[in-house]
């Protein structure tokens, strides 16, 4: 498929802008993380930023986002404010959940993010639930859930697009397929190398992408949210893309490949997307001034973060069951 988009400078600016904003954010946070200043366990998306960008451009306020274990930037494309964000990540009163989620918690229901998980494939029905609901409310929205090609392995994985297809249900589901679950290679889990696979005998349409190529995962991903809108049933992205960190901060990533890993460096989703603008004409001043004013923000974030209180202990359980009153309703 062509990428008529490449021409629209606007939106290819926008997408290096988020690229570049989950990549600061990733690499932020990894430092935090690595001198223990991040509570739990931290997975950092690193090399994928283009699958978080390219998909949730595509989407609307109103329609619902699930994610995993590696949710940060998928969070931050639906448009979560990096302040709460990451002040959410290192348990702050300021952050998105109050500080109660961390890292792999975050919801921003006021923002269609309903929430990541560490549970792997069980972010997988949440969204189904949704997208159920927007059905039989009538309502004009989609639920899209993110995860690993890990997932692929779940039980419920399968039962999803089952169900999916059976009942119409409006979810686009994508696959990240980074090729390594926690650290086992998929070919030593698996004789299916596209996850994608799966879902084609439930009649569901998939495309398969490169997911280092943003323009090429807005353009599969508007097609498939178009077909879901119209279609109403669900559709199935897979993204080949690559996790240029270690599965969570702290693995010594004794199964990488350093080949592999140096040839997966060449084809950085973010650099890639600024060769392209270069040769598009785009100044080289101008990304610069769009990363510094990515980089101030988050400057301001981590000060305003670091000097926010953590919840208090008499409060810990606070807010952690929702009832309707305190639940924030999407646009
Ligand atoms: C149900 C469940 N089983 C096992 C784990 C342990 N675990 C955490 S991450 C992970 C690998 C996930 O791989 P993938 O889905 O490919 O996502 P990636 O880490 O590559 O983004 C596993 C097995 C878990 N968290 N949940």
């Amino acid at each position: 498929m062509s990428s008529p988009e490449v021409g629209n400078q606007d939106l290819c600016l926008s997408l290096y802008r988020m690229m570049v904003r989950i990549r600061l954010f990733e690499e932020q946070v990894g430092k935090l993380a690595a001198a223990g200043q991040v509570p739990g366990l931290t997975h950092l998306s690193t090399g994928q930023e283009a699958v978080a960008a390219g998909v949730c451009a595509v989407l609307r306020p109103q329609d619902y986002l699930f994610s995993g274990h590696r949710a940060h930037g998928h969070t931050l494309a639906k448009g979560s404010p990096v302040t709460a964000v990451l002040a959410e990540i290192l348990g702050r009163e300021t952050g998105l959940c109050r500080g109660r989620g961390g890292s792999m918690h975050l919801v921003d229901a006021a923002r269609g993010m309903l929430g990541a998980t560490g549970v792997v494939g069980g972010n997988i029905p949440l969204a189904l639930g949704a997208a159920w609901a927007a059905q039989v409310r009538g309502e004009d929205r989609l639920a899209v859930v993110f995860f690993g090609d890990g997932a692929s392995g779940n039980g419920v994985f399968h039962e999803s697009l089952n169900l999916a297809s059976l009942w119409r249900l409006p979810v686009l589901f994508v696959c990240e397929n980074n090729g390594v679950a926690e650290f086992t290679q998929r070919e030593e889990h698996s004789r299916v190398a596209f996850t994608s696979e799966f879902a084609k005998p439930y009649d569901i349409p998939v495309r398969v992408v490169d997911g280092n190529d943003v323009l090429a995962v807005y353009t599969a991903a508007q097609a498939l949210v178009h077909w879901v809108r119209q279609a109403g049933g669900p559709a199935y992205l897979e993204c080949q893309t690559y996790r240029l960190s270690g599965h969570y901060v702290g693995d010594a990533q004794a199964y990488r490949d350093k080949a592999e890993l140096a040839a997966w460096r060449e084809r950085d989703p973010l650099l890639r997307l600024q060769r392209q603008l270069l040769a598009q004409g785009v100044p080289a001043a101008e990304l610069t001034a769009q990363a510094e004013a990515e980089r101030q923000a988050l400057a301001q974030a981590l000060e305003l973060a670091r000097t926010a209180p953590p919840p208090a202990a008499a409060e810990a359980s606070a807010y952690v069951y929702s009832c309707a009153r305190e639940t924030p309703t999407c646009p």
